[in-house]
């Protein structure tokens, strides 16, 4: 949807106009917890391990307009994808389980332009700087259509004018193509004449939904359809702004636009044009700890201090798989730094721990994330949770977290987590 879109066409040959994405990965979705397993089909990232806390999600599964604290329509201006945007339940309302935005050619007393259009956006009442995107979705194809599921910077010039503040277009599909596009704008891959070298045109179900999403992190914006990794735009070394404008939040817009720009000129035999919506999701990636059940080949990346034979990974006392933490002869310490976390906000770090006899006592705990270090006891025979809590300070992004046993006693770990509240 660029804005540039008013003063002309793309040229589609070489180049997808502006918003053009899709992406995604799928997530087991309960949305009352806090914490969620990415699922992903083994041909995209059977190596992802994080976990992603849902921030923001619409399921669009009421009736009548949309939910006003999440959303408002998107304004009616000039670049091509605006031209027609009509703020009316008539061309952005949900039907009990979609939001259906749709565009026809009704008379408005009133309105003059020939054609109307829905779309709402995030902005000003929810905008994220990294995190994972997925939305289900279908739409009706036909000549002049253009339906987009896309994100755009809250602060529109933090670097300069379009495309210099960035763009990044999770689905866009015009007229007849079978196919849909995913796409990054900024000021170095977009064209003078609107149009991106970083793009990918793919396939998708034309009968039914899909699911469009993206992983954005500050190093690459991965992008999916139906789970599967399309695309992937990376951070250039020492990239400067114009390749990576992306470390600012951007917000969300959905909408259903056509009739100018990119799909060039509506057959008004083919309308009206809808996106149905079935559900828009928006995660934050949660730090893991590495290792956490010690099942690894190696101890790494945990560390021991003190190490000469007292901390050692075993065979035995295991609380799961076939390995555990232990720690034995004198004062010992197992060690972990995990980054990556978000500042003010609290964390549960924990495990699962004994003593090899009654009286002996070791202790989970947490330091260095910008408040005192806070303990946990180990004391029973029997493997027991111990957990602490701990809410980073305004400028701390990791902690260490640690096991830690006194000069006497023996001492299990195994099964450790580190979860946000
Ligand atoms: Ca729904
Ligand atoms: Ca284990």
């Amino acid at each position: 949807m660029k804005i540039m879109n008013l003063l002309m066409g793309c040229s589609i040959l070489l180049f997808s106009c502006s918003k053009a994405i899709q992406s995604n990965p799928e997530l087991a979705a309960n949305k009352t917890t806090a914490k969620l397993e990415v699922v992903q089909t083994a041909a995209t990232s059977a190596t992802l391990t994080s976990s992603w806390d849902l921030i923001f999600s619409d399921e669009f599964n009421t009736t009548g307009g949309f939910d006003t604290a999440k959303w408002t329509y998107c304004p009616r201006w000039s670049p091509a994808w605006a031209k027609y945007l009509t703020a009316s339940t008539d061309y952005v309302a949900q039907n009990g389980t979609d939001l259906v935005l749709k565009m026809d050619n009704a008379v408005i007393p009133g309105d003059p332009v020939p054609y109307h259009s829905g779309g709402i956006q995030t902005s000003t009442k929810f905008n994220f700087l990294y995190g994972k995107v997925e939305v289900r979705a279908k739409f009706k194809q036909g000549q002049g259509s253009w339906p987009a599921i896309w994100m755009m910077p809250e602060v529109p010039v933090a670097y300069g004018d379009w495309p210099n503040s960035g763009e990044i277009d999770i689905m866009e599909q015009v007229n007849y193509e079978n196919s849909v596009h995913q796409t990054i704008h900024n000021g170095t891959v977009t064209n003078a004449s609107g149009g991106s070298s970083a793009t990918k045109a793919t396939a998708y179900n034309t009968a039914d939904y899909n699911i469009y999403g993206i992983i954005w992190n500050p190093e690459a914006i991965k992008f999916y359809v139906n789970n599967v990794l399309q695309y992937t735009y990376t951070r250039a070394t020492n990239a400067t702004s114009s390749q990576w404008p992306f470390d600012k939040p951007f917000y969300l817009i959905l909408n259903q636009s056509g009739g100018a720009g990119w799909p060039g000129a509506i057959n008004n035999a083919d309308l009206p044009f809808n996106m149905n919506v079935d559900y828009i999701r928006v995660y934050k990636e949660i730090p893991v700890l590495g290792n956490p059940d010690f099942e690894a080949a190696a101890l790494a990346p945990w560390a021991a201090w003190n190490p000469a034979g007292n901390t050692a990974i075993v065979t035995t006392n295991v609380r799961s798989g076939t390995k555990a933490i232990r720690q034995q002869g004198g004062e010992t310490s197992l060690e972990q730094v995990v980054t990556g976390l978000s500042p003010n906000t609290t964390y549960v770090f924990g495990g699962y721990g004994k003593v090899s006899a009654a009286g002996q006592t070791a202790m989970f705990g947490v330091k260095n994330y910008g408040g005192p270090a806070v303990n946990a006891a180990v004391d029973d025979t029997n493997y027991k949770n111990s957990a602490v809590t701990f809410t980073t300070g305004p400028n701390n992004s990791s902690v260490t977290v640690y096991m830690y046993k006194p000069i006497s006693g023996t001492a299990y770990g195994d099964d450790f987590y580190l979860n946000k509240l």
